[in-house]
């Protein structure tokens, strides 16, 4: 568990380091498209590419209930900058953490805590985005490798990637979740090659392609967790956690546009008051406030009993479902609370409002959560 004096400390050091050093460069970012050099080597310096990594392979070791509030925080900035940090300590390495052996931890891990590697988490495809099962990819066994082929889309932080963890099919005659296994992949071996960068709605700063193979041979050795058809199950428990965290975020983000609004009314004048004096517009602020803190405290809850070893797969669902739809009204009150000057690019609460957007879509989108939500349910009054 992670020491709370040590974790109140890094609260507030990221706090500062969020308000006063990343939010002053938010439009700086969106416009350039493009996060600082020097900006990745500062959150490098803080150990925020390896969070979540344990100490012993270079990572700040925090439990889920200190990534929490740390996610939280870095919330409160664009969310491009989390982006920057994000597949290290979640997608891209968690399949290595959960179910990797310990050689390949040791091989991949200290530099994915450091930020000399950034990680890459490889699912998504074409032809199979929320129905993860189908997906295509083809990893077939030769000697002392495999080779695969196929493509995968959407892929955050893929255009600055040195290692994936990759989803591919190694049982042709399985076309379910079974016939998938995992393969961590260095991102340099011949056969790979990277799409254009997607142009966004949003989250400008932070980049998506798509990772091509064409017969691209990877070692037998780095099969997660040694053994083939495990793959979707690593999957699956790698977006649990991932869903959490950015459950964690849209909290954070909540908050920041939440005080976007409370400043924006009480500085703005109409009908000779501040705007906040208008019992609708504090109707606005009460249900943003009241939603957030319901979102905060599921996140928390549910980070508290992952740490305690729970299965936490539903409730995960849950807070990813909640909590992003939750910022996505969250932001729509924001603009309206801002009136014109919402649709302005002038107001940050303009970026938001897109930037928000991706919530309710990836790590599964909202039907994908209530799926998981509903199918538990039934499965649990059934006994099973
Ligand atoms: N943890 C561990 N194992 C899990 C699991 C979890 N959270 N969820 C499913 N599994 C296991 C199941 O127990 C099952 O194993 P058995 O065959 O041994 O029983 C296997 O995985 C297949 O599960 P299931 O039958 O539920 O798979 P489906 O094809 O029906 O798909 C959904 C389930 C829809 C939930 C899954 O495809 C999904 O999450 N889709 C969204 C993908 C996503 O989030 N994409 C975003 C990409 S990353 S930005």
């Amino acid at each position: 568990m992670t020491d709370r004096d040590t974790l109140a400390q890094l609260v507030d050091t990221v706090r500062r380091y969020v308000r006063e050093r990343l939010v002053p460069l938010e439009a700086e970012v969106a416009e350039a498209d493009s996060i600082p050099e020097q900006v990745r080597r500062e959150m490098a310096e803080m150990g925020l590419f390896g969070m979540s990594i344990p100490e012993t392979y270079g990572g700040l070791g925090l439990d889920m209930q200190a990534e929490v509030e740390i996610v939280r925080e870095l919330g409160w900035a664009s969310p491009a900058f989390r982006s920057l940090i994000g597949t290290n300590n979640g997608l891209g390495s968690q399949g290595l953490l959960i179910d990797g052996s310990e050689e390949q931890k040791r091989e991949w891990l200290p530099r994915i805590a450091s930020g000399e590697l950034i990680a890459s988490f490889c699912l998504t495809e074409p032809e199979a985005g929320s129905d993860a099962a189908s997906l295509k990819t083809r990893a077939v066994r030769d000697g002392e490798d495999y080779v695969l082929n196929g493509t995968k889309r959407f892929i955050t932080n893929a255009p600055t990637a040195g290692v994936f963890t990759v989803m591919a099919r190694t049982d042709p005659n399985n076309k379910g979740a079974g016939g998938i296994s995992a393969f961590i992949v260095d991102a340099r071996t011949p056969g790979i090659s990277l799409g254009r960068p997607n142009v966004k709605m949003g989250q400008k700063g932070a980049h998506i392609c798509d990772v091509i193979f064409e017969d691209a041979r990877v070692p037998a050795r780095n099969i997660i967790g040694g053994r083939e058809g495990q793959g979707f199950k690593t999957a699956m428990k790698v977006l649990d956690r991932g869903r959490l965290h950015i459950s964690a975020l849209c909290c954070g983000t909540a908050e920041r546009l939440i005080h976007e609004s409370v400043t924006f009314a009480l500085e703005r004048r109409q009908f000779g008051q501040p705007i906040g004096e208008f019992q609708l517009i504090q109707a606005m602020l009460a249900d943003s406030r009241t939603e957030a803190f319901a979102a905060l405290a599921m996140v928390r809850e549910t980070a508290r009993r992952f740490d305690g070893g729970e299965k936490i797969a539903t409730d995960a669902a849950c807070c990813k479902y909640f909590a992003s739809e939750m910022v996505g009204r969250v932001a729509d009150r924001a603009v309206q609370i801002h009136g014109g000057s919402g649709y302005i690019a002038d107001y940050p609460v303009e970026r938001f409002y897109r930037d928000v957007r991706i919530f309710r879509l990836y790590e599964g989108t909202s039907q994908i959560q209530q799926i998981v939500i509903g199918r538990a349910m039934l499965r649990e009054a059934r006994g099973g």
